[in-house]
């Protein structure tokens, strides 16, 4: 697979063309080559964080971070089905959702698809949970492991009233919590009683693939 699809999708993203964007995912998927289409994910991934400087530092406004989220959405939508591919046998069960007051899901779907196609079986709770929501999921699965999503600042500490929640329950030792999304840190997981923090997707799913066989 050349690199100009992979560069095209990018710019469809940084040119906020949606066309170009799904026009490359779609010779993307057609390629169905596993390495480009985690090298198209890794476009997607790094094209968001350049959108990201540009809003913070003004370029850009709202409108056109919704309109770069819909584009990474669809090219997302296109690219995952490709990357469930290679699941093999369960390696255990995983609650995924991102944070109360959070809408951000792009990083924590990008996560899901890593976890499965390392045979994890994932449960999506979605965006915007509520603490009970967690706990509930907690309950009914047993999960291996809780993941949560935070991409703000002002959200962030959701995921300490998850923790204590899970404490007050009995729950806390049934299960791992992981963390992951541009808001958190190493220190803040320490900080939360957090198990882990992962600074992208392919170190959470290493985490939990280490909880697994463990
Ligand atoms: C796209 C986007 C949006 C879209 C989201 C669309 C969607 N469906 O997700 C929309 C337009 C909705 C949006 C809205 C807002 N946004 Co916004 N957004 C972004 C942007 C540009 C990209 C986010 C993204 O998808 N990145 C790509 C993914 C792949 O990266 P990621 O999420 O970090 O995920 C990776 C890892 O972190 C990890 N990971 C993520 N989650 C998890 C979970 C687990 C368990 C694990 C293991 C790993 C993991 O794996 C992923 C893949 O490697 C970021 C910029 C940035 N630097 O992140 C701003 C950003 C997050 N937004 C920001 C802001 C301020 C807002 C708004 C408040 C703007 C406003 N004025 O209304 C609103 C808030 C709405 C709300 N209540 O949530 C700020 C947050 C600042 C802060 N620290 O609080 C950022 C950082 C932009 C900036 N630099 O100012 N946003």
């Amino acid at each position: 697979m050349s690199n100009d699809v992979i560069e095209r999708l990018r710019n469809g993203l940084l040119e906020l063309d949606m066309a170009t964007a799904v026009e490359a995912a779609s010779s993307i998927v057609e390629g169905d080559d596993s390495l480009a289409v985690k090298d198209a994910v890794h476009a997607v991934t790094n094209a968001l964080q350049i959108v990201g400087k540009r809003f913070q530092d003004g370029e850009w406004f709202l409108a056109e971070l919704v309109y770069v989220g819909e584009i990474a959405k669809e090219a997302m939508n296109m690219l995952s089905p490709l990357m469930e591919a290679g699941a093999t046998e369960s390696a255990g069960t995983v609650v995924v959702g991102t944070v109360a007051g959070d809408l951000h899901d792009i990083g924590k779907n990008i996560f899901m698809d890593y976890a499965k196609s390392a045979g994890f079986n994932m449960i999506d709770l979605g965006m915007d949970v509520p603490t009970q929501k967690f706990i509930d999921a907690v309950k009914e699965h047993s999960p291996l492991s809780l993941g949560m999503s935070c991409l703000l600042t002002s959200t962030s500490m959701e995921i300490g009233r998850v923790i204590e929640e899970l404490k007050r329950q009995n729950l806390r030792d049934k299960v791992k919590v992981i963390i992951g999304g541009a808001a958190l840190t190493q220190e803040f997981a320490k900080e939360v009683g957090a198990d882990a923090f992962a600074p992208d997707a392919v170190t959470g799913t290493d985490i939990i693939e280490e909880w697994s066989a463990s």
